[in-house]
């Protein structure tokens, strides 16, 4: 096949999918800045598609001018994963136009979605047919079901439900050589040979363009309860982690940490959302409860987990909701630290994950190490206790340059923070990836076997590397 030039692929992407969704001039900063605002790229086109079949074409056509496919889906992706890089030469495809619910399947337990589908609108039209779709994270009014199942996202309720993977049943796919997969069987049971959807899910648009999905539902709740407590230190929360598992049960649906500091700043830059109990303790915790039985059952459970707890000492003080809005009013507290972060000015994330166990010893002698090197740090944890999973992101002092911060001290702080938890059996991305940004501090804190074994899958899958190139693992 003889290969195409770049005006010739312009024509032909053009022609695929129509003049108006080929963007090549004007602004197009939404999909070449990334959301923390850390780099801008340039992309020779954004190319939007509306079907699985245009979505080949254009991979075809790529493949044949040698041009390389950053996916995107809503551009909320924290690790520079899912913008151009700044050559002018990739073609930025985004899946936002494909945004159908295919298909809900009652019986089974499924919806499938189009990629493009954002979290919020398959929640919603989960509740509408009588379903929860549990999936949620502070970004699911404009993440996509695609990015979700790139990044195999995690958010609040993997306690009970599991990350995006756990989620999903089946996948639609076109590879790196314009062929359609299609897996979207719906089936909770197939050994038929490697998992190809387990391979896909996490990959960061380096394996496969995810086009749709079969996603798993559950019955809705009868009753949720949400518990806003105080808790005297990492290891009163990690105890109290270990009382709600077993007193809910199952009934457990989120266990989430936040510092005084992460707090205070949502305090500041949002002070209509009146933080509760945050002033007087180290750290507090948002707990839910939901119940497929009533909501009195639900309040029983849970009044009997916090009583033990204040008898332990594990909490000091304690709200909980007592209306639907009162509930998602914390919820919306603990979700608005990232943006309150952001607010506050370039900051440095570490979103690593450690055994439940290891937490309490991990923060106290990482506090105290960056305390010790950087006179004025400040330190934003919080996270998602329930899982391991926090987000031990770190703030410039007070009063100074943010951008200078991190220009001349990134490097030492992700090494202070990445050597602690390699020390501690963790891993340097729980949820948001590895991307662009983590790429080359991969190789120094994962086993250099599974890295090869990745390097291998990445050459035989796409062995012209024009998916995502640079991104995750490289090549050269
Ligand atoms: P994008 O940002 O567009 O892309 C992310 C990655 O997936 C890129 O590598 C991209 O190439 C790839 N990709 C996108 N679509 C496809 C596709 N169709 N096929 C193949 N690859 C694709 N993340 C969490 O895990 N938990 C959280 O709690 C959480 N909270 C957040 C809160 C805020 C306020 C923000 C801004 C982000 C948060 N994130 C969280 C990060 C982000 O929202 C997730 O990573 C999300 O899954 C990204 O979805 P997206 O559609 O925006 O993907
Ligand atoms: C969250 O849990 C997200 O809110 C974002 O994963 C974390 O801002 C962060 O570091
Ligand atoms: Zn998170």
């Amino acid at each position: 096949m003889t290969a195409l030039s770049l005006p010739e692929l312009l024509t032909t992407l053009r022609h695929t999918v129509g003049d108006t969704h080929v963007l090549t001039e004007g602004d197009l900063s939404a999909f070449e800045q990334d959301w923390r605002k850390r780099t801008r790229g340039k992309a020779l086109a954004v190319v939007r598609p509306g079907n699985t079949a245009e979505v080949a074409a254009v991979v075809k056509a790529c493949a044949q001018a040698g041009v390389s496919i950053v996916p995107q889906g809503g551009n909320t992706g924290l690790v520079v994963g899912s913008i151009p890089d700044d050559s002018g030469t990739q073609v930025l495809l985004s899946l936002q136009r494909m945004n159908a619910v295919r298909h809900l399947d009652a019986a089974n337990l499924a919806i499938t979605v189009e990629a493009g589908c954002v979290l919020q609108n398959l929640q919603q039209a989960a509740e509408q047919a009588g379903f929860l779709f549990p999936l949620s994270l502070g970004s699911e009014g404009s993440c996509t079901i695609g990015g979700n199942l790139g990044t195999n996202a995690g958010g609040t309720q993997v306690v009970r439900y599991g990350n995006t993977r756990e989620l999903c049943l089946g996948l639609e796919v076109v590879s790196a050589q314009g062929e359609i997969w299609h897996g979207l069987s719906g089936l909770r049971k197939d050994n038929t040979g490697y998992d190809l959807r387990n391979l896909m899910i996490g990959s960061e648009g380096t394996l496969g363009i995810i086009t749709a999905a079969t996603m798993k539902l559950y019955p809705l709740p009868a009753a949720k309860l949400t518990a806003w407590a105080a808790v005297p230190s990492v290891a009163h929360a990690v105890e109290l982690l270990g009382l709600a598992h077993l007193h809910l049960g199952a009934g457990l649906t989120g266990f989430e940490m936040m510092g005084q500091f992460a707090l205070s700043l949502v305090d500041k830059h949002y002070p209509q959302l009146r933080v509760p109990l945050w002033q007087d303790t180290p750290y507090c915790v948002l707990l839910e409860n939901s119940d497929t039985e009533s909501e009195a059952h639900a309040r029983e459970r849970f009044e009997h987990v916090l009583e033990l707890a204040f008898e332990r000492g594990c909490v000091s003080d304690a709200v909980v909701a007592e209306s639907l809005s009162q509930a998602r009013n914390l919820w919306h507290i603990r979700e608005s630290i990232t943006l309150a972060q952001a607010e506050e000015g370039l900051n440095i994330k570490h979103d690593i994950s450690l055994p439940v166990s290891a937490i309490p010893e991990f923060v106290a002698q990482t506090d105290a190490l960056l305390e010790k090197e950087i006179a004025g740090v400040r330190l934003v944890n919080f996270g998602h206790l329930g899982d391991g999973n926090l987000h031990y992101n770190v703030q410039a002092p007070e009063g100074s340059d943010n951008a200078e911060f991190l220009r001349t001290q990134e490097d030492r702080v992700n090494t202070l923070v990445y050597d602690t938890v390699k020390r501690f059996g963790g891993s340097i991305s729980a949820e948001h990836g590895v991307g662009g940004l983590k790429v080359d501090t991969l190789p120094d804190y994962k086993d250099a076997t599974a890295l090869g074994l990745m390097r291998q899958i990445k050459q035989a899958l796409d062995p012209q590397g024009i998916l995502n190139p640079g991104r995750v693992v490289r090549l050269d």
